[in-house]
């Protein structure tokens, strides 16, 4: 139970008050200008919070797309890993462990590299997860999400083959992205590491332009695939499209209306 009552929560809601504000005018509360960056965290039932949650499916359940030992690595080590140094950082920076990661990413660039990789990195892992579910034949969008993705990118064919592409030419660790940018529009993109589209990332680094809400996230680390696929994360990723939770997709893309 929430206690709107205690002088942290008020705090904590004076100062998102406040964060609102800064962004409607287009400054940060120290002074600083931003890049009219939308408060996207405010989609308030898609917020995450620096816990790991329950993995929505057993560590087998991705056979033979993803390997049962790869889902418990991944999400047992390496992702739990993130969660644990966020907090970790979060403690060391003063950062409310009650605000929405998504308002602590989008201020990204007032805080360490600790919490810019293990914010992104625990993020995206918790996206990633939802965004996958058991083999499905025929598995792809359909209605609104579908018409969209047709209409941004020409086809659904020519949407995978753009969004692989930027899997497969992702040099060392990142990710892919389907993301809505500030004006609702589709996009593809790629980042390096941990970063992802919800990140302020200063103009001048790479990245700094991919801005939106996340839709459909791609982990290409090479831990996310290495024991069934080896140097071959063209196939991973060709094999990836048999387990996209498009329904979770559509889930977020909805969001976007509101
Ligand atoms: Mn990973």
């Amino acid at each position: 139970m929430t206690d709107y009552s205690s002088p942290g929560r008020r705090k904590f809601i004076a100062n998102s008050v406040k964060g609102s504000l800064a962004i409607g005018i287009g400054m940060h509360s120290s002074g600083k200008l931003l890049q009219s960056f939308q408060p996207l965290h405010q989609k308030h039932d898609m917020q995450t919070g620096f816990d790991q949650q329950p993995l929505p499916y057993a560590y087998d359940a991705l056979e033979n797309i993803i390997d049962a030992m790869t889902m418990e690595i991944h999400y047992s080590k390496h992702a739990a890993a993130y969660s644990k140094n966020l907090k970790e950082a979060a403690q060391a920076e003063s950062i409310n462990l009650n605000t929405p990661l998504e308002a602590v990413l989008a201020n990204i660039s007032q805080y360490s590299a600790k919490v810019r990789n293990n914010g992104g990195g625990h993020y995206n892992h918790e996206l990633f997860w939802q965004c996958m579910r058991p083999k499905k034949d025929g598995n792809a969008p359909s209605g609104n999400l579908l018409l969209a993705i047709e209409k941004n990118f020409g086809s659904f064919d020519a949407f995978k083959k753009q969004f692989a592409d930027a899997g497969k030419s992702r040099f060392g660790s990142g990710w892919a992205w389907l993301y809505a940018d500030q004006q609702n529009m589709l996009k593809i993109a790629s980042t390096a590491n941990q970063d992802n589209p919800l990140m302020n990332l200063p103009a001048a680094q790479p990245g700094s332009d991919i801005k939106g809400f996340p839709l459909l996230a791609l982990d290409v680390w090479e831990h996310a695939y290495y024991l069934k696929y080896q140097n071959k994360r063209a196939d991973y990723i060709d094999n990836w499209w048999n387990v996209v939770n498009w329904d979770y997709v559509q889930i977020r893309f909805d969001k976007l209306k509101g």
